[in-house]
């Protein structure tokens, strides 16, 4: 019988005191009558860490002994962010610490700032698996992540004269006290080789033997729930060299060759792809996902083997979430174990794997689909190059069936696009392989079955669903911005909103009452001032506190068009120049414009956009006819640290991607959540965030989805100096005539919305921009509406709640159950 043992561990301030010491002393071996601000944070996070690991521990018993149905969330990134508050939030230890950190001589924020952000991945899909796992925990799900330990996470972006340059990132450089090495979770990989073919008992057989082992251990890392004792994991892949040694090398003398041979195991997870958006189909990453998904499957099939079952329990007891399609080759992985070493007949095996398989789509864009060349993937992993074949060769048989002669259609529903080379599309076999496929938002899941996957939503609509994002509550309002939480808190009278966000629409009544409003007013400043200061350290700008803080940051593409808010920006300082000088305070709101996100090492023209942002910020920043009229700021290495102070400071943030080209975003939710107003397209989740809190708070603009082909066919015919409205035409011949230096690239940007390719639609969307720009401004004049608005988004956005969008995972498409341990104290 399962049995809770008392705690071991008391929260009291001396025994906190006593643990940082201890670790002080006996962890880090440095003398505890004095050590560094450094060495306090790793001593107090390896306190908090003692802390974490008996719940991580009894939730993982529990989960064993009531044998649960498990949620395994592959993901090829996650972009965790700092740990230390968040974890002492979740455990709800935040003021012992401080207290006692501060009796240490040390101020716990800034120890926080001590931490390096465990960046292991680029942007949206991976933060949406780092809120996911938060929200698992918290709704205390039988649930586990499992990723890659980059040595390498996404670089560190530094702008020097208007260019960004790319620092690799070790994170792990002083070590990383939340993880635990598991020396005794290593599971062999192999990569190469070939396929022999036995006869058993009059049937084939087939064995993958020969080419290059390495080997996969696992770290891992507590992921606390908050107001709860469960704590489940995140574990982390690395990959190292196998033990085997090659006597061959050894032998004959060569010894440096073999050990080089070994060391190569190790750069396997050594560096995350640092692109987001254009798919190329490098051996390496192929590696990587390899990596990833032999070893969970291996670590899920030991886990479901534990009890003595049988196989047709698979489903019952396993639910494998794909984060796009980066782990897909799991599908494949499965099926290859059930049928070549567990003996099952095909067919059974195929009905086990895709009834416990589901997959997420992030993304419509083309260049962003995974399809790998046949000749790669049948090299590196020969017998998944057959198994796919006989999936499909099955899948496409029963297609056949049901429409028959419908050439098109089979080969737009085959895994294998009949190119040459031939290529695997990797969603093909997702779709195929997985009991429930998804989008992300309703718009996005919408097009997924109208456009991208129209053919396979004939044949199974029933297996397409719509889980629209969510971000958690407890980093995104209860970490980022302490002073709204007390102010919840106090409203509300208890804090229990940070679980149940819906709560907070109960201070509708307080939308109209002047000292919220004041308050409300407070916290933003207050919050403006921590950026201001933060822009003044990172940026040497010093920006107006009173003017209109104006955001968007996000990875650069030209998708999400910071092109199009740039050339605003443009227009607005020609128009204040044209303006006589004691005319220019009275006509124009004080305006400070930010910009932040990595491009793509590869990606020019997004660099071409940095560039751009930078040279005018330059002009403007330094012309003395405007003053404090206008900033614009570049801010460096966006990450989710500094979003954390960005996102509660903003006023007014930009989500403006050509209408049905932007998955869900995702910080559009937390924008909203920490009161900044919207200028956005109806895309993504500003649809539905539109339906929520009333799209007369927010400031929409743009062509819809359906008017999209119309206006590409539009601009395509006519000349973009007629189709383009003058403000546009006038702005672009600045950057044409050199005003804002630089000219050989920058034209080579304009030109790429010039000349019939204005494929995001810039032009046709420039004008109502410009209209949804003078509302802003319209609105910013009015400070208590603009307050109003605020607070009405704020409190109206609990549907953004990732415990909202896991619950319905759980539901509908995992069906797992909540196990909720007794908390011992
Ligand atoms: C294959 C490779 C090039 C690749 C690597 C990373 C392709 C895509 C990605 C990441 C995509 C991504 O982050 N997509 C974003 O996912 C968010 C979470 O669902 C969405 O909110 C956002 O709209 C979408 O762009």
């Amino acid at each position: 019988m399962w049995k809770l043992m008392q705690s071991y561990i008391k929260n009291d301030k001396e025994t906190i005191q006593q643990s940082i010491v201890n670790h002080v002393e006996y962890t880090l071996a440095k003398t505890r009558f004095d050590f560094s601000i450094f060495h306090a944070y790793q001593a107090i996070s390896h306190s908090v860490r003692d802390r974490l690991i008996e719940a991580f521990n009894d939730t993982a018993q529990y989960f064993t002994h009531h044998d649960c149905k498990r949620v395994y969330y592959l993901s090829i990134e996650f972009l965790m962010g700092r740990y230390l508050q968040n974890a002492l939030i979740n455990l709800e230890l935040e003021d012992n610490y401080k207290e006692a950190v501060l009796e240490l001589g040390y101020n716990l924020e800034s120890v926080y700032e001590q931490e390096v952000d465990p960046a292991l991945g680029n942007g949206g899909l991976g933060r949406l698996a780092a809120c996911f796992l938060d929200s698992m925990a918290t709704l205390n799900l039988p649930a586990w992540g499992y990723g890659i330990r980059y040595s390498y996470g996404i670089f560190r972006q530094l702008i020097k004269d208007g260019y960004q340059y790319e620092v690799p990132d070790y994170w792990l450089d002083n070590g990383n006290p939340w993880e635990i090495e598991r020396l005794d979770v290593n599971y062999p990989i192999r990569f190469y080789g070939y396929v022999r073919k036995i006869h058993e008992n009059g049937k084939e057989k087939s064995i993958w033997e020969g080419g290059e082992l390495v080997l996969a251990r696992a770290y891992d890392n507590p992921i606390p729930g908050y107001d709860t004792y469960n704590t489940i994991n995140l574990r982390l892949w690395r990959s190292l060299p196998a033990r085997e040694f090659d006597f061959n090398s050894f032998n004959q003398g060569d010894y440096f060759k073999a050990l080089e041979e070994r060391e190569k195991a190790e750069y396997i997870t050594s560096v995350l792809y640092p692109n987001d958006s254009n798919y190329s189909g490098k051996e390496l990453r192929l590696k990587q996902q390899y990596l990833l998904v032999c070893a969970t499957i291996q670590d899920v099939i030991r886990r479901f083997k534990k009890k003595k079952r049988d196989w047709k329990e698979l489903p019952e007891k396993i639910a494998v979430q794909l984060n796009d399609t980066h782990p897909a080759m799991a599908i494949v992985e499965l099926l290859r174990v059930l049928i070549d070493h567990e003996g099952i007949e095909i067919e059974f095996a195929w009905e086990l794997v895709y009834k416990s398989f589901s997959y997420t789509n992030h993304t419509i864009l083309p260049e962003a689909l995974e399809k790998w060349g046949i000749d790669l993937l049948g090299n590196l992993l020969p017998r998944h190059l057959e198994i796919v074949y006989i999936i499909n060769f099955i899948f496409l048989e029963k297609v056949s069936k049901k429409f028959p002669n419908d050439h098109h259609r089979l080969s737009s529903l085959s895994i294998i696009e009949e190119s040459n080379p031939k290529k695997i599309r990797m969603a093909n076999l997702s779709i195929i392989g997985s009991h429930a496929v998804n989008g992300v938002a309703e718009i996005h899941s919408k097009l997924l079955t109208t456009t991208l996957f129209k053919d396979f939503y004939e044949l199974r609509p029933k297996k397409f669903q719509n889980k629209t994002n969510g971000v958690t509550p407890r980093r995104w309002i209860r970490c980022c911005n302490v002073q709204l939480a007390q102010l919840y808190t106090e409203q509300l009278g208890g804090d229990t909103w940070v679980t149940d966000l819906t709560q907070v629409r109960c201070l509708e009544n307080m939308v109209e009452d002047p000292d919220f409003q004041n308050n409300w007013q407070r916290i933003k400043r207050q919050n403006k001032e921590q950026l201001k200061w933060w822009v003044k350290e990172n940026c040497q700008i010093d920006i107006n506190i009173d003017s209109l803080f104006d955001v968007q940051v996000k990875r650069l593409h030209e998708y999400k068009r910071q092109f199009m808010n740039i050339l605003y920006v443009i227009h607005r300082y020609l128009s204040i120049k044209k303006t006589p000088a004691d005319q220019r305070h009275a006509k124009f709101l004080p305006r400070t414009i930010m910009f932040g996100g990595k491009a793509a090492p590869g990606y020019i023209n997004a660099k071409r956009i940095i560039k751009l942002i930078c040279s005018v910020a330059d002009k403007v920043n330094t012309d003395s006819e405007i003053g404090d009229l206008m900033k614009i700021v570049y801010l460096p290495n966006y990450n989710v640290s500094n979003a954390q102070i960005i996102i509660p400071a903003t006023e007014l943030s930009q989500h403006i991607s050509t209408a049905g080209l932007e998955a869900s975003g995702t910080s559009n939710m937390k924008f909203v959540m920490n009161g900044s107003l919207i200028i956005g397209t109806m895309d993504g989740a500003n649809v539905e965030i539109a339906e929520e809190v009333g799209k007369e708070n927010m400031f929409i603009f743009g062509a819809l989805v359906d008017e999209i082909e119309g206006l590409r066919n539009h601009m395509r015919n006519t000349e973009p100096s007629q189709y383009f409205p003058p403000e546009l035409n006038e702005v672009l011949q600045k950057i044409d005539e050199g005003f804002f230096g630089a000219v050989d690239e920058l034209r080579e940007l304009i030109n790429t919305i010039r000349n019939r390719n204005d494929y995001y639609l810039l032009g046709a969307d420039f004008k109502s921009y410009l209209e949804a720009q003078k509302k802003v401004d319209e609105c910013y004049k009015n400070k208590s509406l603009w307050t109003k608005m605020s607070i009405r988004n704020a409190i109206r956005s609990s549907k953004f709640s990732s415990d909202r969008t896991i619950q319905q995972y759980a539901d509908e498409i995992w069906g797992v159950k909540a196990f909720q341990i007794p908390n011992p104290s």
